[in-house]
Order: structure tokens, then sequence, then C-alpha cells
């Protein structure tokens, strides 16, 4: 059964709101050795160190490390056309929404004669790692991959781990993916290893360094990222999903129920939260949870996941208690489920992605909204937002100064050099107008 915890009538602090509800603990430090070592073995022996890792870490040798066009056209043709055209749906609303992700280069005029352009730059090349383990999701090669090349990354290399199902290739359906969006450079590779493979390249592979590796995976992905971090770019690391539903009397505890065991569904770690004011809301939905329970097709892991002590039914006194329970847990999916969704999403700060309304699960978020389902997971988004578009974007800023704009400045700049010590920097700006090609003044 669910567990139930009645805040109502209580002022907790974000902290203790927190401590009611604890997230699992999944422990990337702990896995940084074992990471480590598959890391280096792949920087010191290239393609071996990976077809090593393959036979001892996914039970099978694959034919080729670099995978051939052959295999992605095979799998292309093997493509259940349902599923091609849900998928082509999936690509067209993704690249619709991850267009508008894209800023706009911005001048700033200062003062006469003075500007600042602000442009987007997409780094050159990415390295998109695909799980392949319990679990697979095509899904998620379109959520990495449609920003990228939106955003103009010229370069994007996949890397997902080759299947012992599947004669040691990679998993077919996440290749005809791969060959719907034109992604032609993939690798049979699988976890901490393909981290390093990307990070640090792989000569004999004709693999070149990534500047930026994105894609969730296990707890050794998590702490592969974080060893190469600084040497390439990473998104965020990925933890258990989490949803979290807002509801109030008004809402129907059926599609609540159901909206819980869809992301319950992942992980025996994964969070289900329902915070509400309403003790007959919650109660129903208690019940109509443990029918699904049982009748669910992944019951075991559902049920794991919604009765761990990382899942609940909150009791508070008001919506604007269960938005500020919210706030703190900073969930990865947040459903809003009230008579008056918007005035509720008024009081959000932290969530990585918001649904509003009955007609909104997260599921659609999931396949089909066009919105990314990459998100933040355990409580980072707090600080952090989902894989978009800007993910694979710098800011630059490019300045321009006239002679006479920088003249306005020039006695401002000599004084903060001299206060710094660094009378160079002073003399840098006053060299120009004191020199004869200048003209002296
Ligand atoms: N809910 C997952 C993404 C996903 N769901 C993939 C189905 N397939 C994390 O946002
Ligand atoms: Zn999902």
């Amino acid at each position: 059964m669910i567990q139930t915890i009645d805040l109502r009538g209580t002022r907790p602090t974000p902290a203790e709101l927190l401590a009611a509800v604890p997230r699992a603990l999944t422990d990337v430090t702990a896995a940084s050795d074992i990471a480590a070592e598959l890391i280096d073995d792949v920087r010191a022996r290239g393609e071996d160190a990976l077809l090593g890792q393959a036979e001892r870490l996914d039970r099978v040798r694959p034919a080729h490390v670099r995978v051939p066009a052959s295999h992605v056209a095979e799998a292309l043709a093997g493509l259940e056309p349902a599923v091609r055209t849900a998928i082509e749906e999936t690509i067209r609303r993704v690249r619709i929404a991850s267009a508008a992700q894209v800023p706009p280069t911005v001048t700033t005029t200062i003062a006469d004669g003075a500007t600042i352009v602000q442009r987007w730059q997409p780094v050159n090349r990415v390295g998109l790692y695909v799980p392949g383990g319990k679990a697979v999701y095509p899904s998620s090669v379109v959520m990495n991959v449609v920003p990228a090349q939106i955003a103009g990354v010229s370069s994007i290399a996949l890397a997902s781990p080759p299947q012992s199902h599947f004669d040691g290739r990679v998993h077919p359906t996440i290749l005809a993916v791969a060959g719907l969006l034109g992604i032609d450079e993939i690798y049979a590779m699988g976890g901490a290893g393909a981290i390093g493979a990307f990070a640090y390249g792989v000569p004999g592979l004709g693999l070149d360094p990534v500047q930026l590796v994105t894609g969730p995976g296990n707890v050794y992905v998590a702490a592969a990222k974080r060893l190469v971090r600084g040497v390439t770019g990473i998104d965020s690391e990925a933890g258990p999903t989490d949803i979290l539903v807002i509801a109030d009397a008004s809402a129907d505890p059926r599609l609540v129920a159901a909206d819980l065991v869809s992301q319950a569904e992942h992980d025996e770690l994964a969070a289900a939260m329902l915070v509400t004011d309403s003790a007959v809301l919650a109660d129903a939905v208690a019940e109509h949870l443990v029918g699904l329970m049982e009748t669910t097709t992944h019951s075991a892991r559902v049920t794991a996941s919604l009765n761990g002590r990382q899942s609940g039914i909150v009791l508070v006194d008001d919506v604007a208690a269960a938005a500020a329970f919210s706030n703190a847990f900073g969930p990865e999916h947040l459903e809003i489920q009230t008579r008056d969704p918007e005035a509720v999403l008024a009081l959000i700060e932290n969530a990585g992605a918001i649904f509003l309304g009955p007609h909104s699960p997260v599921s659609l978020g999931d396949y089909a909204a066009g919105s990314n389902h990459v998100l933040p997971t355990g409580g980072q988004a707090r600080f952090s937002s989902g894989l978009g578009a800007y993910t694979f974007l710098r800011p630059q800023q490019v300045v321009t100064y006239t002679r006479e704009a920088l003249r306005e400045v020039a006695g401002h700049i000599a004084a903060l050099s001299a206060a710094e010590a660094l009378p160079a920097h002073g003399d840098a700006v006053t060299a120009r107008f004191a020199t004869a090609q200048f003209g002296t003044e």
C-alpha cells in the first residue's frame, strides 16, 4: 500500500518537507572507481577495450563497434509501420518545439558607438548515449538528436550497447530511429566505457572526441559523465524518474492513479507522489492504485516503486501548500489537476516540465507533445532544466567599440587597471590615443 503522509495543520520548512518523502539514493560516488577503470581501459586500449567490456558487461561481442550502414538500413526496413508513423510524428512535433528554443541574436547598444552582440553558437560535435539495459527507449533518440540538429550541431555520434538478443547489434528500433533522423555515426558500445570513448576519442575507430555528451544511463554512466566533465561538457546526470501530481477534489482519481503508475513503470526506484488537499481524493487514488498494482503489466516494478519510501500521498491544507511542497521537491514531471490549474502554475518555481489540466498526462510529454522528455531528476529541477536546443548552444558576446566610444571609458579603464596593479591593461587603451599611427591628443 502506498504511504499517506498527513501534513495538514503543520508548517514544515522545505527541508522538513523533503525529509518527509526522501528520494531514493543512487550512489554515483560509489560507482566512480569502476567507471574510472573502464574509461582508463578505453583510453589505453581503444577498440579492444570496448570489445572486452561488451563481452564482460553486455555478454556479447559485437562484430563491429562502428555500426555499418547496412545494419541501419536493415533495421529501418524492419520497423513496424505504426511505430514508424508515430516516431515521424514525434520528430515533427519535437522539431517545432525545439526551433522555439533557439534564442535570437541580440545587439545591444551600450552607448553611442558601443555595441555588444550576443549570438548563440552550436557546439561542433556531440555524443549521444542511448541506454540499452532494462530500458530501451527509441523515443529518447528523438529527444536527444532533434534539439542537437535544430541547434545546428554539425557532427553527431550515437552510442548504444550491443544487444545479446540481436547478435551483438545495437537494438534495431534505436538503429531505425537513428536512420530516420539521418544519423550515420553509430557505435555499439555501452556504459562508462562509451562515455570515455566519446570524451577522449578512439583513434583506431575513427571516433573523434566530442565537445558534449548527453543522454541518460545507469549509475556507472552517471559516474562516468561526472568524471569526464571538464574534458567535455555533459548534460545533467540522470537518476530515477519521478512524477508529482498536485490535485484537488475536482480531479478524477482514476486518471491520477493511472499517471502515477505510468512513471512507476520505469523503475523500482521511481518516485510517484500525489499532493492534495482532498482526503476523499487521496483515499480514492490509493484504492485505484491497489487495483492497478496487481493488474498492470510490470506489476512487480510498479508495486516496488509505489510502496517504496520515495513515493506517497501527501495531504496538505490547500493547493498553495501543495505548490510549496512541489517547489521543495523539484519534480522532474509535475502535473496540475485542479479546478484552476493556471492559478497553481503561478505558484510553481521548480519543475522539469509541467503538465496542466486533465488532458495533459506525462506520457503525452514522454512521446508526442513536442516537449522534450529528457528532464532533470533527483531534485535537479531546482537549478537546471531539461534538454533542449539551448543545451547545444553557447552564448558568445561580440564587442565592438568605435574610437570615440573607447575614449569615453579610457579613464575608467586606466583607474581600474591601476587599482588592480595591472597597468599594461590601461596602457593597451591609452596606446590607441597616443601613437603616431592613431594621431596624438
Ligand atoms: N518518462 C521518461 C521518458 C520516457 N518515457 C521514455 C517513456 N519512454 C523520463 O522522462
Ligand atoms: Zn516515461
